[in-house]
């Protein structure tokens, strides 16, 4: 890593973090502790956090580690990337003693705290984070219906995350067996109903608050925009059309890593 590219990685984190504090009015640390229920200043610090490059399946790739880094070192941890993957890499990170370790294989990216034991799964936080960022752009969320664009991983967190904000969820899936599912799953585990919409279109034009967690592009085109939609959306590609950007871009929340990481370290603190 030179340092050339941990500036540059520090210097978007700090104008990300601006553009946040401009449209939901707090913090990236604000909106990380808002998805677990804390407040940021009850947050303890913990010691070392490594970030584990891992070679399996389709290999490191360029710059994940560091940026993963560069997102904890913005968070105020003290951060490091092991000289070596895999079990080298593990090595030096209890030998260096680290308390959490973050590490991603094709399938999975996960962060551990090496001595409470307790695992974060990035879907599931990244799904809790785009919440609780739609529950401070949207100036709250308690009795709105939130549209859940995509049953997968991270829809289905953000679903649960949006009820314990005081939402009500409707969800749409290309495929309607997997929404099934979610409703099922959410009304057996906590008694609240899921409505289930069947049509793309009138299901967005019914909606001023969205969570886009589809992993598809630019569907979601000018005309169902509202000058009071809202959209949070962790889906990557991101779903909003380009040509609809200058209109919704002051109430639309989206980033490739920086939520989803923040979440996952406050999960663990
Ligand atoms: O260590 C490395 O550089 C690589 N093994 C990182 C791999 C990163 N993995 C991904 O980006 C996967 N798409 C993660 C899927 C997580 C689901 N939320």
């Amino acid at each position: 890593l030179k340092e050339r590219d941990i500036d540059l990685i520090a210097q978007q984190i700090k104008e990300y973090n601006e553009e946040l504090v401009r449209k939901t009015g707090h913090t990236l640390s604000e909106i990380a502790a808002h998805a677990i229920g804390m407040h940021y200043t009850d947050v303890p610090n913990p010691g070392p956090v490594a970030v584990l490059p891992m070679t399996c399946g389709q290999g490191v790739i360029g710059g994940f580690s560091e940026t993963v880094a560069g997102i904890l070192s913005f968070l105020g941890m003290s951060t490091f990337v092991p000289a070596f993957p895999d079990v080298k890499g593990f090595a030096e990170t209890l030998e260096r003693k680290a308390e959490i370790v973050f590490m991603a294989d094709d399938d999975r990216f996960i962060a551990a705290h090496l001595k409470t034991g307790y695992c974060s799964d990035n879907s599931r936080a990244t799904g809790k984070g785009y919440a609780a960022a739609l529950d401070y752009l949207t100036g709250g969320l308690k009795d709105r219906s939130v549209l859940i664009l995509g049953a997968g991983p991270v829809g289905r967190s953000a679903a649960v995350s949006v009820l314990g904000f005081g939402g009500k969820i409707a969800v749409y899936d290309k495929d309607s067996k997997v929404s099934e599912k979610l409703a099922q799953d959410i009304l057996s585990q906590s008694g609240q109903y899921v409505h289930l919409e069947k049509d793309f279109d009138s299901a967005i034009k019914s909606h001023r608050a969205i969570v886009d967690a589809c992993p598809e592009a630019e569907f979601i085109t000018r005309d169902y925009l509202y000058s009071d939609t809202f959209i949070s959306a962790p889906g990557v590609p991101l779903g909003v059309h380009s040509d609809a950007l200058d209109q919704i871009s002051s109430r639309l929340i989206h980033d490739p890593l920086q939520l989803g990481v923040a979440t996952m370290l406050y999960e663990l603190l």
